[in-house]
């Protein structure tokens, strides 16, 4: 079976996604997806004019040699750029080998180990009250996991708060939009927020909370430390982790779980974290990260470590890798847990997919392959249009992690 085309559509139904289709001379494709938030043109020229070419006329079904021959046949190896596009297509491959074999992904990554995936879903609030009404809401929808942001008194917008007409933080500008952070206020606000919630909703749902890299370690630790009380099921994201060192500080000081990885992209940006068990929960997305074939490497590592699978699911990973990532969280042994965020109706109308969410939980379907079709006529429809993250700055105008 060989390749006969990669296909590479770029659709705005609400945000930008990226959509690989790879074909084959026995009239099967495969789905990927290749979004890079904000970065999406990068991906297409990476996948158009250094990519497609080189896969014409290979041999569909070669999933792992066609993973070596992007990753390690290259010089200029990993950087999400490159490692979303090989993603895009080994989940195109994997798609394409399961509708050959007529069975769901699961299938062929060992069958399931569990019987649905628990996803956590987000809420937020500009304050306490408002995050309490939403977790409730959110608990009365199914969910047993929920993610908690909160706005902070004084700043006008915060990170993952799209409350009263407010933004969740999409790239949704033209131009990047700045905000304000301020991590004392923060740090002294989000223990009373987790301290209310708690409160309120009793110790039986599971509450999460991204902190989005914003602080030092130090900081981190006291914020560990003082959620302790409320029982987090992780603190994600606490510090911008180049430094793979830091995060041992962090966890000198507290038991809060630690998540991070959403901005990973190889089992070399997270190998000595697993293997220093500085983590508990690894996020790298089934797209930004290579694909199932070196997820499932990462997933292996983190399994000798005592490290749990919780692919990033935000509403900027199309439903194309959603539905791979619900395919891996049932086949690998120490998954943790699935964000999804969900998708508004447009997002719906060009992904048809047969994974669907029941009461708070994830089921992949029966159809063979990913289960997700894709209308190709979203791209006159729902044409690309430019689209920046925000960046942040701290009051006095200091540029701040993101
Ligand atoms: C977030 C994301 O889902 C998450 O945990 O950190 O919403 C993230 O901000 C976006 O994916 C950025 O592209
Ligand atoms: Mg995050």
């Amino acid at each position: 079976m060989k390749i006969t085309a990669v296909k590479v559509f770029v659709c705005s139904p609400g945000r930008n996604y990226v959509t690989v289709r790879v074909e084959t001379d026995e009239g099967i494709s495969g789905l990927g997806d290749a979004t890079l938030n904000g970065r999406e043109k990068s991906v297409v020229s990476y996948l158009c004019d250094h990519v497609a070419p080189c896969l014409i006329g290979r041999d569909a079904s070669r999933i792992e040699d066609t993973w070596q021959y992007l990753y390690r046949g290259v010089y200029w190896r990993r950087g999400p750029v490159t490692m979303v596009s090989i993603g895009a297509i080994d989940l195109a491959l994997w798609d394409i080998k399961a509708k050959v074999a007529g069975l769901p992904l699961y299938q062929l990554l060992g069958g399931k180990c569990r019987d649905h995936v628990r996803a956590y879903c987000h809420a937020f609030g500009d304050d306490a009250p408002r995050l309490v009404e939403a977790t409730q809401a959110a608990m009365d929808e199914g969910f047993t996991a929920v993610r908690l942001q909160s706005g902070l008194r004084g700043l006008e917008e915060n990170y993952g708060v799209a409350d009263k007409g407010k933004r969740y933080e999409p790239a949704d500008a033209a131009l990047p939009r700045e905000m304000v952070w301020d991590t004392p206020i923060y740090l002294n606000q989000m223990p009373r927020v987790f301290e209310t919630v708690r409160t309120a909703v009793g110790e039986d749902v599971a509450l999460l909370h991204d902190v989005h890299h914003r602080l030092s370690p130090m900081e981190a630790a006291r914020l560990g430390k003082d959620l302790e009380p409320f029982r987090p099921f992780w603190m994600e994201d606490p510090l911008p982790c180049e430094d793979q060192d830091a995060l041992s500080l962090v966890r000198t000081h507290t038991t809060t779980p630690i998540a991070v990885g959403e901005v990973f992209n190889s089992i070399h940006d997270c190998n000595r974290l697993i293997a220093n068990q500085q983590l508990d929960y690894l996020r790298v997305a089934v797209s930004h990260g290579g694909g199932i074939t070196a997820l499932r490497r990462m997933a292996s590592l983190a399994d000798l470590h005592h490290v749990r699978m919780a692919c990033h699911g935000p509403s900027d990973v199309s439903p194309v890798a959603m539905a791979a990532s619900v395919h891996f969280d049932l086949s690998v042994p120490n998954f943790g847990i699935q964000e999804f965020m969900g998708y508004p109706p447009e997002v719906r109308d060009v992904f048809a997919c047969s994974h669907e969410l029941k009461k708070g939980f994830l089921y992949a379907g029966d159809t063979p392959g990913l289960g997700v079709e894709f209308r190709e006529d979203a791209v006159e429809r729902y044409p690309y249009k430019r689209a920046f993250l925000p960046v942040t700055r701290l009051r006095d105008g200091t540029l701040w992690d993101w």
